[in-house]
């Protein structure tokens, strides 16, 4: 694998290496909401290095939901550009990785139905919606 360039945030690169440094077994979840993450390990589009981002858990079945609010930020975050150049991703759920295909979901009524379910994993991504005019971006991770 390419050598792995860790995230420019600090809180978000300590939480990276917490969680993988002990295999899945501590850093799993979101500061003090208790809410569980995942990993996504990917490759950057331009640069083809290794990237690995913290997101929130949302499942369906043995899907993942990827959700790319960024806080409700004007632009969408960078590993959305980079999941659109390269479907391939690693997910790591705590102590299991699998390889998984992303795909962007286009489709009113999916999109609509996998945001409800983002939404009752983790509710503030109903606020970061009002907070921007973009409409955030979802990606289906499947096996
Ligand atoms: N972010 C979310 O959007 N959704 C979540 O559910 C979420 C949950 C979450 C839980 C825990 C946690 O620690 C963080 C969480 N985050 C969540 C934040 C998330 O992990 C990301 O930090 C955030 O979404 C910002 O992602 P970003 O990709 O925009 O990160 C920036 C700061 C970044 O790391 N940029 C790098 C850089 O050096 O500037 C990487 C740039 C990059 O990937 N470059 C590409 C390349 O080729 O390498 C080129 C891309 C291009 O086309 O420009």
């Amino acid at each position: 694998m390419a050598e792995y360039v860790p995230s420019p945030s600090d809180w978000v690169r300590e939480q990276v290496e917490l969680y993988e440094s002990s295999g899945g077994t501590k850093g799993t979840t979101l500061r003090d909401t208790g809410l569980p993450v995942v990993i996504v390990t990917n490759v950057g589009n331009r640069t083809g290095v290794t990237r690995k981002t913290p997101l929130m858990r949302v499942k369906d079945g043995e899907s993942y939901v990827l959700v790319g609010s960024q806080g409700g930020a004007p632009k969408d975050p960078v590993w959305v550009h980079n999941l659109r150049a390269n479907p391939s991703v690693e997910l790591r759920d705590e102590t299991v990785t699998q390889t998984m295909r992303v795909r962007e979901v286009k489709d009113p009524a999916e999109r609509a139905r996998l945001w409800a379910l983002a939404v009752a994993a983790y509710p503030p991504y109903a606020e970061y919606q009002t907070r921007t005019t973009r409409q955030i971006p979802l990606f289906v991770a499947e096996p």
